[in-house]
């Protein structure tokens, strides 16, 4: 071996070295770099291990050279472990050769489901106006979703609610708990907690035993409305509704009332706006009426109010409620409410 170690062989033995080092980019290759090189059975190390015994002249030279390529692989070691260190690219990426220039994977946005979004829109209007958000339960007491709205057992207006009971029997033997058919019971938990004067609105899911079409569903979303002070009247109920339908439906809208039923209020009406898409001229959305209904609404009726403590004679109070889904339904031209809860994606992500 001795006899074969020359300062050329040296030589090519560095540049070799150094030109395998360029194309390692992983701290485990350059490991196995340094011992293949400079390790204690490395092809260096026994190079000059074994200048001892050449003949002096050549050991001279030899030496000189196989010290000096010692050190620069050293040198060159340290800087290039520095430098993948420094680098910022992590070691993964190195070792799997992730192109880290790539642009990035898009991540898929969910977003808002368009019942909530005109939720929020509703609601808006009215916080706009001085109206609170508050929440109350789907389940809900026979007192509440009915009693206290002024529709005792036997009242007829309790069949337009069709409503799901919950399987549960009080001691009398009667069902005392249903899912809300409508958001009203509102009505009366508010005021019971509050005194006047009072302006709340209440979104919230209601549930109805229903033969589902185009425009029922069997859940479905309401917005109630409540406000309730000294000196309400007719007419702070139409200015309110008026204001919502034009910040809704736009600047233009005219809004018409016509008397309706409902036992919670009195007198009590329905609202309508005339239509957007014909401009009251009639078509087919406003099925060549010229006007679409919006809500039920009118002035809290005084045994609703006596019913929870207030004095009829001095307080007075406007209620309203409306359905959201029927409201994106006029605003998008959706036109089967069955589609806001089928998860189809190709509808939702419209909105
Ligand atoms: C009521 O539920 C009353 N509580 C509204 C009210 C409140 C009147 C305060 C007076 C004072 P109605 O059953 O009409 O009324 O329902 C109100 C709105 O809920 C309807 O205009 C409609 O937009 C929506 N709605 C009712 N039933 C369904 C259903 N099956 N599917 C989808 N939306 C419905």
């Amino acid at each position: 071996m001795a006899t074969e170690i020359t300062a050329g062989f040296v030589e090519v033995l560095g540049r070799e070295a150094l030109m395998e080092l360029d194309g390692l980019n992983t701290l485990e290759a350059l490991e196995d770099w340094r011992v293949s090189y400079l390790g204690r059975r490395g092809r260096l190390t026994t190079i000059l291990r074994a200048i001892g015994s050449l003949p002096p002249e050549q050991r001279r030279t030899v030496g000189a050279l196989g010290n000096q390529t010692k050190t620069l692989l050293e040198e060159r070691l340290a800087i290039r472990l520095q430098a993948l260190k420094e680098s910022g690219v992590s070691r993964l990426a190195m070792e799997e050769q992730i192109d880290v220039t790539l642009p990035g994977r898009a991540i898929s946005a969910g977003r808002l489901h368009p019942t909530t979004q005109i939720v929020r829109e509703i609601c808006d209007a009215f916080v706009a106006m001085g109206f609170q958000i508050v929440e109350g339960p789907e389940v809900e007491w026979d007192k509440y979703n009915f009693e206290m709205l002024n529709i005792p057992r036997g009242h007829p207006a309790r069949d337009k609610f069709s409503s799901i009971w919950i399987d549960y029997r009080d001691q009398g033997g009667e069902y005392p708990m249903l899912l809300r058919t409508h958001t009203s019971p509102m009505q009366a938990r508010v005021m019971e907690r509050m005194r006047p004067p009072v302006r709340v609105i209440v979104p919230g899911k209601c549930y109805r035993y229903e033969a589902t079409d185009a425009t029922h569903e069997w859940h479905f979303y309401q917005v109630e409305g409540l406000a309730v002070d000294d000196g309400i009247t007719f007419a702070d109920l139409k200015g309110t509704l008026y204001e919502f339908a034009r910040r809704v439906f736009g600047p233009e809208r005219r809004v018409r009332f016509r008397c309706d039923y409902f036992p919670f209020v009195e007198p009590g009406v329905d609202m309508a706006i005339d239509c957007f898409a014909c401009q009251g001229n009639g078509c087919r959305i406003c099925k060549e009426s010229g006007w679409i209904e919006i809500m039920g609404a009118g002035m809290v009726h005084p045994r609703v109010l006596e019913g929870v403590g207030y004095d009829s004679s001095k307080y007075t109070g406007f209620a309203f409620g409306l359905g959201p889904e029927r409201i994106a339904m006029l605003k998008y031209g959706i036109d089967d409410i069955r589609l806001f809860y089928s998860n189809d994606l190709r509808f939702l992500r419209q909105f």
